[in-house]
């Protein structure tokens, strides 16, 4: 039984939401398998075509509205309300972390739900209400330039505040999480690294359907269909009824 005053933090990709229904970037069902990623998450691909990049982003905005969390987000809800720091740090656009309950979330690549004026830089938000099957590239209502997903594509520059927040939080962690990422993806696949660095007495478990280059460095790889494993690991290590 961990001491509630254990500092775990969580590190998701895409493979915690894919049995919600949102298609990974790699697998099986992957993203990258019916667009070359790089020709819509890139700010030349958005330059060169937004609309062609805002049909594909309406197209995944329908299928986050219509998804629901799976029993791994809520496993996380669950180990937070139970009286755990916890901080999860997401590379996920979509907002299932939030929709399951957890609290502390920090969206390392953006949020898909939030826009941004290429001009003005106005934010704004999409409502949940919205059914996304328009194929109109959106307007800011302050200057009436072009809107662009609120997200960090390949080739840009993460957030530096949200950089240096998960630095300084994964050199503070006593339990790393590791859900659902092939662990390829740059700067987010060398945070694990940046948790271990001082932190001997790190425990890192990795959830996933296959090892990846992280595996080698964790404690644990449990080896499954993450909704399923990590569930089962948070009644088992830290006591918690799935409820
Ligand atoms: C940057 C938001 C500085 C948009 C995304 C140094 C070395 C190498 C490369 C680089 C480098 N520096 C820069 C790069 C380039 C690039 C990069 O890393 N490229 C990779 C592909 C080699 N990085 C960047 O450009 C980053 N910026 O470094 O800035 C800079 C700037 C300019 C020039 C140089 C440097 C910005 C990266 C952010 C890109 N934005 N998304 C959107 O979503 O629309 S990335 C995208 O990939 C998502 O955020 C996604 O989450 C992320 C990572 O992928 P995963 O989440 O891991 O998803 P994936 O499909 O890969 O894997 C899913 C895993 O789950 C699999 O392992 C699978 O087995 C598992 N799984 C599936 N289902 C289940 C499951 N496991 C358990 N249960 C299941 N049911
Ligand atoms: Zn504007």
């Amino acid at each position: 039984m961990k001491s509630l005053e254990t500092k775990i933090t969580v590190i998701t990709g895409s493979g915690v939401s894919q049995s919600s229904g949102i298609p990974t970037f790699r697998g099986t069902d992957g993203l990258w398998k019916k667009y070359n990623v790089m020709d819509l998450a890139t700010p030349q691909a958005f330059a060169r075509n937004p609309k062609l990049v805002w049909e594909w982003y309406y197209w995944r905005l329908g299928l986050v509205s219509q998804a629901k969390p799976n029993e791994a987000h809520l496993a996380l809800k669950n180990l937070e309300s139970s009286g755990y720091d916890l901080v999860v740090l997401t590379q996920n656009v979509d907002n299932l972390h939030e929709r399951a309950g957890s609290s502390k979330v920090f969206h390392l690549h953006g949020e898909i739900f939030q826009r941004r004026c290429i001009k003005c830089h106005d934010i704004t938000s999409w409502q949940s209400s919205e059914t996304f099957s328009s194929s109109e590239i959106p307007k800011c209502t302050k200057c009436n330039s072009i809107l662009r997903p609120k997200v960090v594509w390949f080739n840009e520059t993460l957030d530096p505040e949200i950089i240096r927040f998960s630095h300084n939080r994964l050199k503070e962690t006593d339990v790393l999480l590791i859900i659902g990422t092939s662990g390829l993806v740059h700067p987010v696949n060398n945070f694990p690294f940046i948790a271990k660095q001082g932190n001997m007495n790190l425990e890192m478990y990795e959830f996933n359907l296959e090892l990846t280059p992280l595996s080698s460095m964790t404690t644990k790889t449990i080896l499954g269909p993450v909704e399923k494993t990590f569930p089962e690991f948070v009644s088992k290590t830290f006591k918690i009824a799935k409820k």
